[in-house]
């Protein structure tokens, strides 16, 4: 049976299912030109979650502290009896938060029905929306070539992405890539995992690439060497100039820690073309994230290294953009920050009485989770619908169980190629969960049907409405997924703006330095073996452990044999120290997922701070500390 992975994951893989006496296997689908038979390990992962003592498979009402075992019947006339007079005097009052727990064309129809009932939603996002803002603002856009165009570049410049934490199929084009003589430069923060997959590296402090970039474009405009045709199609270009003008390449040269040689060599891989440029997420989770972002567009775009086969920015697609949601229908509806969510709650007029989450750990996944479990522990009724007890769900008054990825059948799109994939219902879910979908359309009955919710066979064929008699349903059973478009050269003919135009980014912003107290720089990047926080409780390694160089500022002081606590000016945390040589020195690495409840979760360090564009949250910009006791 033809199925495929609904993780927050940007390879969106088809996948083959088997049953036979040995039991339930799953592998990748060979036919898929992206996944290739390839499975990473978030798939075994996902088999023992469903298969979890942990999992939750009852409603559960929380009564005087304790959780209680109710039917659904009781538990959907529970939330509909609290919702009923709230949407009666302001649905503004109820809060839905929804993010990528599990992906599919009913999980955005379930979460379209709290949009119908007018109630609160949130805006920005945890994850990609200032690197998004940044291609908007440029380009007019999200989208890129096929990501297997990256083959045809003479080099590949990486900014930041570790592919083989967060895709391992892009890592595999990347390694087919450089058997055929493409070469990959990775610029990052240094970090083991980028060796395997480079073959230069250059190492930089985090959030400082538009510096850079920068460097590169005055070098190219100083030889001659950026393109004319381009040029003459920017916006912006006399101000940008004189941002140029205003900086020396010395004080770039301080600002980034990369040498003259270096910076020559980078200038000579944009100026001879074509050079693809792979931007990752990490860079665009700092203050100044959309500005690092649109520097480097405008580096690929004025060295004349986008609209050409081989080259052009790589930074996301809209995954949702091959579907046709229109059929849904548009609703207004009062909006709050999502990265400043507590905050947010905290001063919403009106107030916010109840909130409904699905598909969310956000008390884990969003900065200054301790103050974040206390506002949504404030709420006068919380319900979430999650299969664990996270550090969300424990915040709940009422938790209810959902049937996870292959209990149903969706459709997935991706955000790093232009496959649609289908996903049946490969496994039957515990007696005692219904789906997302499923449990709306219950609610809405209840409360007199304020929306119209059409099966999920219905859901998954409206969504491809465009594509008439090409994809059908029924094709896409079969096949398990469909391509929608061979080999696209994007912004060939200008950009998407109405006038065509590239707009170049006009300012540049200072790096703020950082409080002495605190002379680290926080990464907390994804698990390479969990998506997100969905790690089992038994999977969990704790302390939990960071890494950073053994001459980082404060470390070789510390007492190696005494406990070592990572600390930030929201708390502290016992973690486990590794060394790397390869990192850069201002930089520690924690790689995030696990909870808070069980002495993990990073979050309750980062402060909540939202980046320059796009509402992101501006994770990376967090400085720590190292210490063995608590200082006075
Ligand atoms: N296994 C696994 N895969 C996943 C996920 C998961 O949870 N687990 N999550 C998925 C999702 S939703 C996302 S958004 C992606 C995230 O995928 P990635 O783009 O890999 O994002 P990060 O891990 O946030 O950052 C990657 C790298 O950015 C570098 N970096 C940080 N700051 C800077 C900077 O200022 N400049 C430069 N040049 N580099 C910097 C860091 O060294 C880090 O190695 O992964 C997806 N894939
Ligand atoms: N410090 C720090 N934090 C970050 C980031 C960072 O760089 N640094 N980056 C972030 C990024 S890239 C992202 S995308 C976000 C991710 O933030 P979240 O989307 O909140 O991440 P998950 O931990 O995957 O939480 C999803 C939850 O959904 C549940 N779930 C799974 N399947 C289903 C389902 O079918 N239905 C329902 N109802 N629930 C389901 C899972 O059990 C899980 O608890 O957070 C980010 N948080
Ligand atoms: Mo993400």
């Amino acid at each position: 049976m033809l199925t495929a992975c609904t993780k927050d994951c940007p390879d969106a893989c088809s996948l083959i299912v088997t049953e036979s006496d040995k039991g339930f296997s799953i592998k990748g689908n060979p036919e898929h030109p992206i996944t290739l038979g390839l499975t990473c390990g978030k798939i075994q992962n996902h088999l023992r979650r469903l298969q979890s003592k942990n999992r939750i498979t009852a409603p559960l009402l929380k009564k005087e502290g304790s959780w209680q075992e109710i039917s659904w019947d009781q538990a959907l006339d529970f939330c509909a009896k609290k919702i009923k007079p709230v949407l009666d005097r302001d649905p503004s009052r109820l809060l839905h938060i929804h993010d990528g727990g599990a992906r599919g064309v009913t999980k955005e129809t379930a979460a379209w029905f709290f949009r119908k009932l007018g109630c609160s939603v949130t805006h920005g996002s945890l994850c990609d929306a200032t690197g998004i803002q940044a291609s908007l603002k440029d380009f007019g856009a999200l989208k890129h070539n096929d990501i297997r165009d990256l083959g045809q570049a003479d080099w590949i410049v990486n900014w930041g992405r570790e592919v083989t934490s967060s895709s391992i199929h892009l890592a595999a084009i990347l390694q087919k890539a450089r058997k055929n003589g493409t070469r990959v430069l990775s610029i990052c923060p240094g970090g083991r995992a980028f060796r395997s997959f480079s073959d230069r590296i250059m190492t930089i402090p985090p959030g400082r690439d538009r510096f850079l970039a920068l460097a590169v474009l005055k070098l190219l405009q100083d030889s001659g060497q950026l393109d004319s045709k381009q040029q003459k199609q920017c916006n912006g270009l006399p101000e940008h100039q004189a941002v140029l003008d205003q900086h020396s390449l010395t004080e770039l040269q301080d600002l980034t820690g990369i040498n003259e040689e270096d910076i020559r060599f980078l200038a000579d891989i944009y100026a001879k073309r074509p050079v693809a440029s792979l931007l990752g997420w990490g860079l665009q989770r700092h203050l100044f994230g959309g500005e690092n972002v649109r520097w480097i567009n405008a580096l690929a775009w004025q060295s004349g290294n986008v609209g050409i086969k081989g080259a052009g920015i790589y930074f996301n697609m809209s995954s949702n953009s091959l579907l046709d949601y229109s059929w849904l229908g548009p609703t207004t509806n009062r909006s709050l920050s999502l990265p400043a969510i507590g905050s947010e709650i905290k001063t919403a007029d009106p107030g916010i009485e109840l909130a409904w989450i699905a598909r969310s750990n956000v008390v884990n996944q969003a900065p200054d989770s301790r103050r974040l479990a206390e506002v949504f522990t404030g709420i006068d009724c919380l319900v979430v619908v999650d299969a664990f007890m996270t550090d969300t769900a424990a915040c709940a008054d009422l938790i209810l169980p959902p049937s996870l990825m292959w209990e149903e059948e969706d459709l997935v799109g991706s955000c790093l190629h232009y496959g649609l994939q289908y996903a049946a219902r490969a496994v039957s879910p515990p007696p005692g969960v219904r789906s997302d979908l499923g449990m709306v359309k219950e609610l809405n009955d209840r409360l007199g049907g304020p929306a119209h919710l059409p099966s999920r066979q219905r859901c998954l064929e409206n969504c491809l409405r465009p594509y008439s008699q090409d994809i059908t349903l029924q094709k896409l059973k079969t096949d398990g997924f469909a391509w929608i478009e061979e080999n696209p050269v994007v912004f060939q003919e200008g950009t998407d703006h109405p006038d065509g135009r590239f707009q170049l980014i006009t300012h540049i912003s200072p790096e703020p330095e950082p409080d002495p107290d605190y002379p680290l720089r926080l990464l907390s990047l994804i698990n390479k073996n969990f998506i997100h926080s969905q790690v089992l409780p038994a999977e969990h390694v704790l302390p939990p452990r960071v890494e950073c160089h053994p001459r980082a500022p404060g470390v070789p002081e510390l007492d190696l044999n005494q406990k070592i606590f990572l600390v930030s000016p929201l708390g502290r945390l016992e973690v486990d120290l590794v060394f790397d040589h390869s990192l850069e020195t201002g930089t520690i690495v924690y790689r995030r997922g696990d909870w808070m409840r069980l002495g993990g979760g990073v979050n309750q360090l980062i402060k909540a701070r939202l980046t320059d564009l796009g509402v992101g949250a501006a994770y990376y910009q967090q400085q720590v500390r190292l210490e063995n006791e608590k200082r006075q």
